[in-house]
């Protein structure tokens, strides 16, 4: 066994090192300054050292991963080298240092890991000048809570020093094990632990009859970390054509695009599924590939649409839901359509704040087997991340079950249920603190709402969202502030916890109508955006008329 050096390095702290919606996220160049991913890392290894390792990290094992954007090699020989010093037993780490998010999940959880760190800044792009970021995840493979991550940020504010060792690098081209002194770093196959549990939930064979009678489909894997996931799967596995994954390169800069699977990032598969010969089904994931996009020939499904749609017809045909689903939970802001699949099947709804987080302990108490949020994140207990190439075969199983077209799959749905016409208004880039000032009036102004008319309808009830976790009694206060009208619908609006560049305001609006879905959406929520922009004084506060990115 190599002897190693270990370092001692005195530091200082900085400013502003408190995790987020879904851990520290900022710019690449923040995240490159001497110290400032040691501070954060070691910070997490001494907050998880007082209440998981308390007798050191010996026995542990972590693991490590990211979405291969710019940056993400040189932190993670840092964390190999933090990890060293800190004495953990065996660190896993993807090989080419490539894990997707969900991925993480699976292999924290298959080999009993005790969490892991995932570099990424998701559907943020990526580049020296652009956006880097990293999480912990606890031993149950999922995104650490409040409690854990307000711990680690008081490790960041105190920290005075970090422990390192002196060590080339570890070649991460290699799978394999390597000694560093007491520390066995392993570099795994990617692949592995989370096809395996694909394969235990799906039925493969089903999905390769289906290619095999010429059903077709495009995925974009948005030249991030699903593309080598999908080739797999989807193309040796399932047996789709060769050329069905496109943009399946992992790339530094994803190529200069922002891998986030919206309508609008997503313009190259918009695009081929809006084509006269179009392909049968699209899909796409964002940077780490937990977010998904589903879409049909030139037709979109909202991802509340996809969650409900998925949890009604999961336990009819997905083998590894047969024994029904435990109960749902979405975020808040997310469309009601999964609560009333909930109503039909006779289960619970849980609605949370925005972050996959709070999904944890509902799924670990089994509480719930399927959650999703509007941002594009669906998953389920499989893991405890959300999970993009998931979405994507819950759906093939329902297409291949059904032998309909994702239109028509829909539609049905909404003649069934009644349709949520929903969007969410971002205003992006907004000055942080006026931002903020104008939420805390709107706050103060919530209570004296009600009566008064927003679009064509009256408020009947406005608050601020607050959750108590139904499993550890936890509350967290502030999460949006919600406004209910008397026609049924309902707007809320936060601010984002994910973005890296002033502030975001997200604005999500919602309604619902037993229509069977036959109205134009934009005609139906037009009043309801109009208003709200009124009654924020966005244009007079801002000079903002319009969102930036509507989804
Ligand atoms: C993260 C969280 C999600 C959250 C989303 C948006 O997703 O994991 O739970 O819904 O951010 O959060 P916000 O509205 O605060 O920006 P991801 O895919 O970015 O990790």
């Amino acid at each position: 066994m190599d002897k190693l050096n270990i370092a001692v390095v005195a530091t200082k702290p900085f400013d502003g090192q408190r995790p987020g919606t879904s851990g520290l996220r900022k710019k690449t160049r923040v995240f490159m300054q001497p110290c400032y991913v040691e501070n954060f890392v070691q910070s997490v290894f001494n907050a998880v050292r007082e209440t998981d390792a308390p007798a050191g990290f010996e026995q542990e094992t972590l693991v490590v991963g990211g979405d291969g954007r710019y940056f993400n090699r040189e932190a993670i020989q840092t964390i190999i080298r933090m990890a060293a010093a800190n004495g953990w037993g065996r660190v896993l780490v993807g090989r080419g240092g490539i894990l997707s998010t969900p991925a993480v999940s699976a292999t924290i959880r298959r080999r009993k890991a005790t969490g892991g760190l995932v570099l990424s800044a998701s559907h943020n792009p990526g580049g020296i000048n652009e956006d880097f970021g990293i999480k912990y995840n606890i031993r149950n493979g999922g995104p650490a809570p409040e409690s854990v991550t307000e711990r680690i940020y008081a490790e960041t504010q105190k920290i005075t020093e970090y422990r390192t060792v002196e060590h080339t690098d570890i070649d991460l081209e290699k799978e394999g094990s390597v000694a560093l002194g007491a520390t066995e770093v392993v570099v795994i196959d990617s692949l592995a632990d989370y096809t395996a549990v694909m394969e235990e939930l799906f039925d493969f064979k089903q999905l390769y009859a289906l290619f095999q009678s010429g059903f077709r489909m495009l995925f974009d894997a948005m030249s991030a970390v699903t593309g080598p996931y999908a080739r797999s799967i989807l193309e040796e596995r399932l047996g789709a054509p060769r050329g069905t994954v496109i943009n399946g390169t992992p790339l530094e800069d994803f190529g200069g695009h922002h891998p986030d699977p919206n309508m609008v990032h997503a313009h190259e598969l918009v695009e081929r599924m809006s084509a006269s010969d179009a392909p049968d089904f699209g899909a796409a994931c964002d940077g780490d590939g937990d977010r998904n996009l589903i879409l049909g020939r030139g037709f979109f499904v909202t991802p509340g649409d996809s969650l409900a749609i998925i949890a009604d017809h999961a336990p009819r045909v997905i083998p590894g839901y047969r024994a029904g689903l435990k109960g749902v939970a979405r975020s808040m802001p997310t469309s009601t359509a999964v609560d009333r699949v909930a109503e039909s099947l006779g289960i619970t709804c849980y609605e949370t704040p925005t972050g996959w987080k709070f999904f944890g302990n509902l799924l670990d108490a089994g509480l719930c087997t399927m959650c999703g949020e509007e941002s594009f994140g669906t998953g389920s207990d499989h893991v405890r991340e959300k999970d993009g190439l998931w979405a994507v075969l819950c759906w093939l199983s329902i297409l291949a079950a059904t032998r309909k077209s994702v239109k028509e799959v829909v539609e049905e749905h909404w003649q069934r249920f009644g349709r949520s016409y929903y969007q969410r208004h971002d205003y992006e880039a907004l000055e942080a603190a006026p931002a903020a000032e104008m939420i805390a009036e709107l706050r103060e102004q919530l209570s004296f709402l009600k009566g008064t008319s927003i679009g064509e309808s009256t408020v009947a009830s406005a608050d601020d969202f607050s959750y108590t976790d139904p499993v550890d009694g936890s509350t967290s206060t502030h999460q949006g502030l919600r406004i209910f009208l008397e026609d049924g619908s309902r707007i809320v609006f936060r601010l984002s916890g994910t973005g890296t560049e002033g502030a975001t305001l997200r604005i999500y609006l919602e309604r619902f109508a037993q229509d069977g879905g036959t109205s134009d959406i934009e005609q139906v929520l037009a009043p309801l955006a109009r208003d709200v922009r009124a009654l924020l004084k966005l244009n007079e506060r801002f000079k903002r008329e319009e969102p930036t990115v509507i989804t």
